[in-house]
């Protein structure tokens, strides 16, 4: 079943440890085998006709391989496809994007097309440096290797709003009641109410101040996102030379180029890089899209510290199977593949450094151990609501959350610890208490005969089912 007067599917090919791997839920106007050769031709060498400009070696050497279908429907499936490695630029993650992430979802015979993840070779990850610090860098900085209990840090409420002066009271409550981090919001960089040089030298004397009170390394994430890299440049100068230790981007939204810039300058600088992602669930949520596992790989292999990766049990999509996969991928060298999750896996070259996740978005202190059962202890647990809501005001409410990860710390359940810790109590009374057997239970139900069963679901409901696991377990 050829497309433009060429075939693309070649069931017998083994994909070689060079090539890039990527997994596609199609479906369409047209039997699936069809729309793969459409999508295989359109990111690869093909178009829409045969050419006389296509020599035999090119179509040998550089076009995507179909090596397997998983029919759905007749006209729906998921397809497997390899490319090979001469087909990319090096050291250019954009023209990779171009091709497997670009035209495709275009073409107008496509009623779906979801791009559930792409595997990456090692050659083409020893082109890049991944973090600078990474999770044991900044757990050596603030000072938690040992303990390694959960970071805690707040997201200044309101969004934007607030003076400089008054940004600066709310950070000192926060980072004296026992947060690690405090930081600026995705929309808040500098607007005329709250200009971001006065506010990032009044908070950074007010950190001078809170670490020689509380003798605790704090780390403040400013958002130096802007449409000018110059300014951004200058601003992660300020913040070199003030002596802090942290920048915040919004990375989605500045695009990878950019985000390679900064993290390049920032290394430089010995700064670490906190990565918001607001703005990749446009792509990730629709029939059209692209995972947003996709994306974490390149952030991780571009090398950001620490990245928002939703949380499993806050206000965010994405249930407690989806998010502790993307924490794997930010913490582990080798994440399996599984194929109820639209996971091809992955497996990081050795100097690709583990990240933090960020586990933000709906959080308060008793979320946290259910977000430890789906992230485990190398994550950085962020409330803004959940601390400036609590009954007892922002210092209360950062109390009640260290509280909590000191409880983690200590093997101790935050819902017993409260008992003895007011401020995490009056916080577990107005939000409640998100039971963690919940979330284990999802785990447990996805091992052995269950994942059978999950596979099923997939291969019934096709991208549906795969939805529903992401959302609901
Ligand atoms: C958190 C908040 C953040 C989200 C973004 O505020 O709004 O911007 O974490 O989501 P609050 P994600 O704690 O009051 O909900 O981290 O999933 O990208």
């Amino acid at each position: 079943m050829a497309y433009g007067g060429y075939s693309y599917i070649d069931k017998k090919y083994e994909p070689k440890d060079d090539d890039f791997i990527v997994l596609f839920w199609l479906d369409g106007h047209a039997p699936v085998e069809k729309l793969a050769e459409a999508v295989a031709s359109e990111s690869s060498v093909g178009t829409w006709t045969k050419i006389s400009t296509m020599k035999s070696k090119v179509f040998r050497l550089y076009r995507a391989r179909i090596f397997k279908i998983i029919k759905v429907t007749k006209d729906s499936g998921f397809v497997y496809m390899a490319y090979p490695y001469e087909h990319f630029d090096d050291k250019n993650v954009m023209q990779l994007f171009a091709g497997v992430l670009g035209n495709l979802f275009g073409l107008k015979e496509l009623e779906d097309c979801y791009v559930l993840d792409v595997k990456l070779p090692e050659r083409y990850q020893r082109q890049f440096k991944g973090p600078g610090a990474g999770i044991k860098g900044i757990r050596r900085y603030v000072g938690t290797t040992k303990s390694k209990r959960p970071h805690v840090g707040t997201i200044v409420k309101p969004k934007v709003g607030l003076t400089p002066k008054e940004f600066a009271d709310v950070a000192y409550k926060a980072w004296l009641g026992g947060l690690d981090l405090v930081k600026d919001d995705e929309n808040l960089v500098d607007q005329k109410f709250c200009p971001w040089k006065d506010r990032f030298d009044r908070v950074a004397n007010t950190l001078d101040r809170v670490e020689a009170k509380t003798g605790e390394k704090k780390l403040y994430a400013t958002n130096i996102t802007d449409s000018n890299i110059e300014r951004m440049i200058e601003r992660l100068e300020h913040v070199k030379d003030s002596g802090m230790k942290m920048v915040m981007l919004d990375v989605f939204i500045l695009g990878t180029p950019t985000v390679m810039k900064i993290v390049d300058e920032a290394r430089k600088a010995k700064l670490f890089v906190h990565a918001h992602r607001a703005g990749y669930a446009a792509h990730h949520r629709g029939n059209f899209g692209i995972n947003f596992g996709i994306y974490e790989k390149f952030w991780r292999l571009v090398g950001v510290d620490q990245l928002h990766i939703g949380t499993g049990v806050g206000k965010m999509e994405g249930g407690a199977l989806l998010i502790n996969h993307f924490h794997r991928i930010a913490e582990d060298y080798h994440i399996p593949e599984k194929f109820y999750l639209g996971s091809l896996g992955e497996t990081w070259w050795k100097k690709i450094k583990p990240i933090l996740s960020v586990a933000s978005g709906g959080m308060d202190p008793g979320k946290v151990e259910a977000a430890v059962a789906i992230h485990g202890k190398n994550v950085v647990i962020q409330a803004g609501g959940g601390v400036h809501g609590h009954p007892g005001g922002t210092l209360a409410g950062a109390r009640a959350l260290r509280q909590a990860a000191d409880a983690i710390a200590e093997g101790i359940s935050p819902a017993k610890y409260a008992k003895t810790h007011k401020e995490l109590r009056d916080a577990i009374k107005t939000w409640g208490y998100v039971d963690p057997d919940t979330v284990k239970a999802k785990f447990a139900f996805e091992k052995g005969m269950k994942r059978k069963m999950l596979e099923w679901m997939v291969l019934k409901k096709g991208l549906k089912g795969i939805r529903a696991i992401w959302e609901e377990l």
